[in-house]
């Protein structure tokens, strides 16, 4: 049976999404997320059948959660076997969107989706590195501290990954509103 590989996250608005692009570049070598990948996940679920997929996706609808005011607040890099694995940017404050993770979590154990072990660290994938990328210093003296207005996330989104050659594309399944 086929499967879908599911995750919960928030769309940054389009002013913030332009802010981050146009930061994008000055890595060679860099994957750098498209605007259409730009996203802060709040829960990665991974590969689940149609019937429980179906089952998410009713169950989000009763996320009755406060909408989020953050703003960016920096960019850093995840490192991985001591080499530079991605960029991201920070949100904060980081409370609300700890908060939507909880009550996402709480959603979904209804449905029978284990507690996640992972520390939930909150972020926005910016680029993908890899051995062959060049420097990442110059990049982060001049972004380290890139800044938003503060902004709104209004609604949480059901997204649905295809892995493919050229990186990952995700498809909006279900939005569902958050209370201002
Ligand atoms: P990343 O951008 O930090 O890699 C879709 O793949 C989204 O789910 C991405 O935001 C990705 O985070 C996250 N993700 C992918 N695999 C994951 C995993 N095993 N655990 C937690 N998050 C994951």
């Amino acid at each position: 049976m086929s499967t879908h590989r599911l995750f919960v996250a928030l769309r940054p608005p389009p002013p913030v999404r332009a802010l981050l692009l146009r930061a994008m570049h000055g890595i060679s070598g860099a994957r750098w997320q498209s605007d259409e990948q730009l996203h802060l996940t709040l829960r990665f679920i991974g590969e689940v059948d149609h019937h429980l997929a179906e089952d998410i996706a009713a169950v989000l609808g009763a996320l009755h959660a406060p909408a989020a005011r953050v703003r960016i607040a920096g960019v850093d890099l995840f490192e991985r076997q001591g080499r530079p694995h991605m960029v991201w940017a920070r949100i904060a404050p980081e409370e609300p969107l700890a908060a939507l993770h909880r009550k996402v979590e709480q959603c979904l154990a209804r449905v029978g989706i284990a507690a996640e072990t992972r520390a939930f660290v909150p972020h926005v994938t910016l680029a993908r590195l890899n051995r062959s990328s060049g420097p990442v210093a110059p990049f982060l003296a001049l972004n380290g501290d890139l800044a938003s207005d503060p902004f709104l996330f209004d609604h949480v989104t059901l997204y649905e990954s295809e892995m493919g050659h050229g990186g990952s594309r995700y498809h909006p399944v279900a939005r569902y509103p958050l209370v201002d």
